[in-house]
């Protein structure tokens, strides 16, 4: 058994009749940025073994030399969120950098100052950068308490915490920054220190993609008309839709200050200048997901798509916990069966759904039921609601208040609460699914 932590946080939604879907953004981590490179020498045996390490088992990652992975952190996060990556996630990728908005070194790891080539102007006279100015004068000692602590987002963001409001002017300069680390990299990755990404299951679908190409691949969301990759849960762009933004963004430097200025996500400015550049979004949802294990939806029919047949990709709001574990499960995995592909209803069928039934009902757990029944007055009522209603997978009790969702979830610890799942419903419907004859890329 594992715990997770719940952090607040809400993303919407949002149907469209011409795209599909899109995820009105909501949500916002905080975060950071870069400027040096990392590179470890891996070999692969043809097992995919990887000799340089006993203990950890890299799959076949086909191209992986052609791509530079780049995690964006920040000063207040790094130390605590970072370091777990360099024992999991990124022990089997040759090629990454880690930006952020201080550099120093970290478990042995040098980061960079992403905003390094910012216009001095900007730096002086943009109150954005009052965190930055006092750390590069006073090194790491000049953070205060108010900087380190977590604020609750918005649907703006966490617009009262300096290293959140900093966080959006990393996203240009990382463009150029990555290309000047890796200029003749095919695929360049992006993910923060809360993303946790599936690599063989990545590899396989860039493959898919001609690099030689621009290609900007994520998470459909939207602010007012700009439609861009949400940047928390992964995205990735090819080498020729990189030089693209960089391109316009060398062009139009002053007047994409303002922009970042006035606006207040750095994902969605970075995809406002991939559209003007002539690189749109391809739609991908839900190989990456703007969700933790404990939030994953994997039997929702609420989107164009179901997410059941098609690999997952990324996660987001990963724990350091939950990032340990997801790699131990996916290593334990790889060693068993040598096959790395993962699809979300495996994911669900091996993880989610074996820690559902290890305690059902569940005291202290948050299974994230959103539906409020306010005429439900005990657990026990709650209960027979959900019984009664054919369509209700779990239910859960929290501050005397009755809750019901459509589809399982895993959830959350929660003192307080007590959450309980539909078994027989949930194993009808793996059942009814079954398993999938052919993987769906949403291609
Ligand atoms: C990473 O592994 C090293 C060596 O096994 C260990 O000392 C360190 O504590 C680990 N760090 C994390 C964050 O797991
Ligand atoms: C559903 O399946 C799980 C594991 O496969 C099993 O432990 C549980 O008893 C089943 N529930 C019902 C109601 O049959
Ligand atoms: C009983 C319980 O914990 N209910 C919660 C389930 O999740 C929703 C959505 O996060 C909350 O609003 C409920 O309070």
């Amino acid at each position: 058994m594992y715990s997770l932590r719940r952090r607040s946080r809400r993303w919407i939604p949002l149907a469209s009749p011409f795209l599909g879907c899109l995820f009105l953004y909501y949500l916002f981590a905080v975060h950071s940025l870069p400027h040096a490179f990392f590179s470890q020498t891996l070999v692969f045996d043809q097992q995919g073994q990887s000799n340089s390490d006993n203990e950890v088992r890299c799959p076949p990652l086909p191209g992986i030399e052609n791509v530079l992975v780049v995690l964006k952190t920040g000063v207040t996060e790094v130390r605590e969120k970072l370091p777990v990556h360099f024992n999991t996630t990124l022990k089997c990728i040759p090629n990454y950098v880690i930006f952020s908005d201080f550099e120093e070194d970290v478990a042995g790891v040098h980061v960079n100052d992403v905003l390094r080539n910012i216009d001095p102007v900007v730096k002086q006279t943009n109150p954005d950068f009052e965190i930055y100015n006092r750390l590069q004068q006073q090194g790491r000692q000049g953070l205060r308490p108010f900087d380190l602590r977590d604020d609750a987002n918005t649907p703006t963001g966490k617009p009262n915490n300096p290293g959140w409001k900093l966080d959006k002017w990393k996203f240009l300069p990382m463009v150029d920054e990555a290309l000047s680390v890796k200029p003749d990299a095919k695929w360049y990755v992006f993910m923060e220190a809360d993303t946790y990404i599936f690599w063989a299951n990545l590899m396989q679908w860039l493959s898919k993609f001609d690099a030689r190409q621009p290609h900007y691949l994520g998470t459909e969301t939207q602010i007012a008309d700009v439609i861009f990759a949400h940047g928390g849960s992964g995205f990735m762009l090819s080498n020729p839709a990189m030089r693209r933004a960089s391109d316009q963004r060398a062009a139009h430097a002053a007047e994409l200050d303002e922009f970042v200025n006035i606006h207040w996500a750095g994902d969605c400015v970075l995809g406002k200048v991939l559209a003007d550049a002539g690189v749109p979004l391809r739609f991908t949802w839900p190989l990456l997901q703007n969700s933790r294990l404990a939030e994953v939806d994997t039997l929702t029919t609420d989107f164009y798509r179901k997410p059941w047949c098609f690999p997952a990709v990324g996660y987001h709001h990963m724990s350091p916990e939950e990032i340990e574990f997801m790699w131990q499960f996916e290593q334990n995995r790889y060693r068993k069966t040598n096959d790395a592909l993962l699809l979300h209803s495996d994911i669900f069928r091996e993880v989610i759904h074996p820690q559902i039934e290890l305690e059902n009902p569940r005291n202290d757990w948050d299974n994230l039921s959103g539906e409020e029944h306010p005429t439900s007055r005990s657990f026990e009522n709650c209960k027979t609601r959900c019984q009664k209603d054919l369509h209700c997978f779990q239910y859960s009790w929290r501050d005397d208040r009755c809750f019901t969702a459509k589809t399982p979830r895993l959830g959350v610890n929660s003192v307080g609460a007590q959450s309980a799942w539909m078994s027989d419903r949930i194993n009808n419907t793996i059942k009814r699914m079954g398993t999938c004859r052919k993987v769906d890329w949403g291609l």
